[in-house]
């Protein structure tokens, strides 16, 4: 049976890339009726040194931001990682299957660890096997993310198989990458080629969800673009990431191909486009906005929430956990 797993960092700044290349496709994967675990991965977060006040908030606003964007708590599993000990249990055992080539070839630690990798947390540098862990202690079978995590999920595909074939099981299900639509690699508005991200210092290159209507417009207007309308065709925006860009948000946000807005806005110069792509994102995204401070007021509720999401996820982990242990020969008296 198909089961859905997937993580994002309470690393602040939740923005409109993790809304279209993840929660978005959350609350609709969730009216299909699969099973779906979703998790604030904190443990990950910590790799690089947050806060403690700015973390416990930051976990907080993220579950406010998965319920305010249609992720139901009833229907899904909603929780934070560090309530599951057995990520980490997992992870522990990933630790000694994944090599450590595997982790030196991963894009993600080259670019955060940047220059001075030496200099980087033991725990950056394991983060593809924590989140293997994270995957297979649900033996979850689809994971949809952006594109940015492909990598990733392609090591879990390894330490799956290489765990089947040490142990000579048929135990870990390889699972399934699930990057479809038209955000799966939303851009920063400063710069066409880099994707828009929590860390990056310009507050002006993302939308963050706790945006209000104001600084939505005026982001999108500010938006870096090139001086051309927009084409009639797709092939007519190859060299135009900025352009390109902006054509897949709003295919995102309208549920629409980025053929059908290109179709709809041909020769439509910037400034007729942005307006209309602004008018566009404060409908869509406001709501979730103002449904996430709302939420926000009830601190009480939302621990709650992940505490009981925590207690139905372990419901799931605890046993293939303990059949992982025996496979590998751990007693448990
Ligand atoms: N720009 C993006 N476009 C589409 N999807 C994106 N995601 C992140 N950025 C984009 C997807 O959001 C989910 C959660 O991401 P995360 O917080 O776990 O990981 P991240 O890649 O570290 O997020 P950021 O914003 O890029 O943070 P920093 O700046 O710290 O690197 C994932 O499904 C991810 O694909």
């Amino acid at each position: 049976t198909p089961r859905v797993f997937s993580g994002i960092q309470p690393s602040g700044n939740l923005h409109l890339g993790n809304y279209l290349g993840a929660l978005k496709r959350f609350a609709d994967a969730q009216e299909q009726g699969i099973e779906s675990i979703y998790c604030m991965v904190d443990l990950h977060a910590i790799t690089v040194w947050q806060d403690p006040a700015d973390l416990a908030r930051a976990t907080r606003e993220l579950c406010a931001g998965f319920i305010a964007a249609g992720v139901d708590p009833e229907k899904s599993i909603l929780f934070n990682q560090s309530q599951v000990p057995e990520h980490t249990q997992m992870a522990w055992i990933f630790n000694c299957v994944a090599r450590m080539g595997w982790m030196q070839r991963m894009t993600q630690f080259k670019d955060k660890a940047g220059k001075n990798a030496q200099n980087a947390s033991l725990g950056l540098f394991a983060y593809p096997a924590l989140m293997a862990a994270d995957i297979l202690v649900y033996h979850a079978t689809h994971v949809p993310v952006g594109e940015d995590q492909k990598q990733h999920l392609e090591l879990t595909r390894d330490i799956a198989t290489k765990f089947n074939h040490d142990y000579g099981v048929d135990f870990f299900p390889i699972t399934e990458p699930v990057i479809e639509g038209a955000a799966t690699r939303v851009m920063s508005f400063r710069d066409g080629t880099k994707k828009m991200s929590k860390s990056d210092p310009s507050d002006m290159s993302r939308i963050n969800l706790t945006d209000d209507a104001d600084a939505i417009a005026k982001k999108i207007r500010k938006a870096k673009t090139d001086p051309d309308p927009l084409p009639d065709s797709l092939e007519g925006l190859q060299d135009r990431p900025e352009a390109m860009n902006l054509v897949n948000i709003y295919a995102a946000l309208a549920d629409l191909t980025p053929e059908q807005v290109i179709a709809e806005h041909a020769g439509q110069q910037f400034g007729t486009f942005k307006p209309s792509l602004a008018d566009l994102a404060v409908a869509k995204l406001s709501p979730i906005s103002t449904e996430m401070s709302r939420l926000m007021q009830d601190q009480g509720e939302i621990d709650r929430i992940l505490g009981r999401g925590a207690e139905r996820a372990r419901e799931i982990a605890t046993p293939i956990l303990q059949k992982t242990y025996d496979i590998v020969g751990m007693i448990r008296s």
